[in-house]
């Protein structure tokens, strides 16, 4: 594989809005981060991917930008901003801004204008329709519940928003909207910045004549997805996108694409000319929560999907394409209580589950929270939610589809976006030490247990081995280069693998259940000594490894030499 800044580094993501309050107003905002840099640097990350700080009304938490150009009032001033800017800079850290352009919030000027009549000059900045025997155009559903069309007074015809209906979809089919697009993206990176992640990037292209979806269940709306996912027109908007801006900066891109599979990933981070570095996909997480997912459904997940999964990422993408590793975002409940223990095992579980994103073949994406071991919340009351995808979906099973309240509180309890969106637990004072004021979303109440504070002061503490992972990426190309191949393939509780580059040879073991399962090392596997890199439990670093009993949890990686 090539060697790229880009694939070496370690990015952490930044939801601003529960990062950091400076100034008491219950938000966190950029002074906010401003002022955690050094913990940030502390921590060893080297980029900083910070969700949407644009202008925006906060439908839905700045994915609904009123203004490209400007910086939410809330989250402070474009002055704070290149501040902030200048100091990641002086500490080595790079700076990934959140691109939205699939749609704009409806109070953006083009959304205002292009409401107005169906002759004004920005009408066709946005994907309008007559209705369809006085319905909506299609049976499109949108991610955040109900239809995808919204009927608009002043016109008599209706709006295409996948997302909330504050969420008009940009018609991408319009020259002059990619344009626009183009300017402002040029803007950003004249101003400096390291890259973009790239917002659900391969819906842009819509299939032309937007046909109905499949009809799969009695519900009126269904996922229209094959209309709009890597649509007909995708490569040729990406091309030229890279073409007028992206190629003329040394960036990391990384595209938001739900729904991809490896092969869609090799066309668009392809090695040699993909039209992004590298994607943020979606297979593993959709085991244990469908996207768009409606209220009423959970998924439990297997070690053994999951192990499929991963691995056929690893292999097609070799030597093709790159890829992000992760297990949570701002979108997704807590890792550590998705993929391991939030219990008895929350520190082992969440050490296993960091030792695994940054052993694998990709770029590691650290969440916010999750380099202390944050987990899920239950909040008692749909009230206390903010997400307006949780109460779209809440209000829609209970209220349209006589759904229990209490089982729909249980879901959301386990799959919310909330979760992850709670404010970082700085300390085990009042509000976490997020704020002195009152937080826009409640603190989970475990703050006095899980905080950072005590995390710096124990040296075994979740932040401590997420420190040395990172280090240890760093001093060994293996970790980023080496390819991978998976060992004990149908072990139900192990998932083991070797990542392999020239002479050098790692091995990790990771048992993902609560047991303590037999690790048996496979004969194919020889080697003279090993060293012993990183453990989440004590270990004798002279142990033999050929046989070794795991505990519950355990992450270990060795040198095979
Ligand atoms: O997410 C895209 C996306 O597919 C999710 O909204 C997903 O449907 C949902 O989170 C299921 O859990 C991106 C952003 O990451 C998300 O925060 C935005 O709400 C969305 O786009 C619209 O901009
Ligand atoms: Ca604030």
């Amino acid at each position: 594989m090539k060697r790229a800044w880009w694939k070496e580094c370690v990015v952490y993501q930044i939801y601003p809005r529960s990062f950091y309050d400076s100034n008491s107003d219950g938000i966190g905002d950029l002074r906010g981060i401003l002022q955690k840099l050094d913990y940030l640097k502390e921590l060893g990350i080297d980029v900083i991917w910070l969700c949407p700080v644009y202008r925006s009304p906060n439908d839905d938490n700045g994915y609904d930008i009123s203004d490209y150009q400007a910086i939410m009032d809330e989250f402070g001033t474009l002055a704070d901003w290149e501040e902030l800017l200048a100091e990641m800079h002086k500490l080595g850290i790079r700076l990934v801004m959140d691109l939205v352009v699939n749609h704009t919030s409806d109070e953006h000027h083009w959304f205002q204008e292009s409401r107005k009549a169906k002759d004004n000059p920005y009408r066709d900045f946005y994907i309008w329709h007559p209705g369809k025997d006085g319905r909506e155009p299609n049976n499109w559903r949108s991610f955040f519940g109900g239809s995808a069309w919204q009927y608009d007074e002043p016109t008599r015809e209706y709006y295409l928003h996948l997302f909330s209906k504050k969420q008009p979809d940009l018609n991408w089919e319009n020259p002059r909207v990619r344009r626009e697009i183009y300017q402002m993206m040029d803007w950003w990176l004249q101003k400096g910045i390291d890259g973009f992640r790239m917002d659900v990037i391969n819906m842009l292209s819509k299939v032309p004549g937007l046909p109905d979806a499949p009809v799969v269940s009695a519900d009126r709306y269904h996922f229209g997805g094959q209309h709009f996912v890597n649509g007909p027109r995708l490569m040729e908007f990406l091309t030229e996108m890279k073409q007028k801006v992206l190629s003329r900066y040394d960036i990391l891109t990384v595209g938001e694409t739900p729904f991809v599979t490896t092969r869609d990933a090799i066309e668009l981070a392809d090695e040699e000319n993909g039209v992004l570095k590298m994607v943020f996909q979606f297979e593993h997480m959709d085991l244990s929560a469908e996207i768009g997912a409606e209220v009423g459904t959970t998924k439990p997940w297997s070690l053994l999907h999951l192990k499929e999964v991963m691995t056929r990422w690893q292999q097609d993408l070799e030597n093709r394409a790159w890829n992000s590793m992760y297990l949570g975002n701002h979108d997704q409940p807590r890792s550590v209580s998705q993929f391991g223990d939030d219990g008895q095992y929350r520190v082992e579980s969440a050490k296993l589950l960091a030792t695994f994103i940054h052993m694998l073949q990709g770029t590691p994406y650290i969440y916010q929270g999750d380099e202390i071991g944050m987990t899920n919340v239950a909040f008692e009351s749909i009230e206390d939610y903010r997400d307006v995808a949780t109460r779209n979906m809440y209000r829609e099973a209970v209220e349209e589809k006589g759904v229990d309240p209490n089982l729909a509180l249980q879901v959301v309890h386990a799959k919310s976006r909330d979760n992850a969106r709670t404010p970082v637990q700085w300390d085990s004072g009042e509000q976490a030490g997020f704020t002195t004021g009152t937080p826009w979303i409640k603190v989970n109440p475990n703050y006095k247990e899980i905080n950072l504070a005590d995390s710096l002061a124990d040296p075994d503490s979740i932040f401590h081995y997420y420190q040395k992972l990172i280090q240890l990426r760093r001093e060994n190309p293996v970790i980023v280069y080496g390819s991978y191949d998976l060992i004990l393939e149908s072990h139900e509780e192990i998932y083991a693998f070797t990542r392999t580059l020239e002479e050098d040879r790692l091995l990790v073991i990771l048992n993902f259940s609560r047991n303590s399962p037999v690790f048996h090392l496979p004969d194919s596997i020889s080697f003279v000594s090993t060293e012993l890199l990183i453990n989440n439990y004590e270990v004798n670093p002279d142990k033999d490894i050929h046989e070794i009993t795991l505990r519950p949890y355990e992450a270990g990686v060795y040198r095979l030499k």
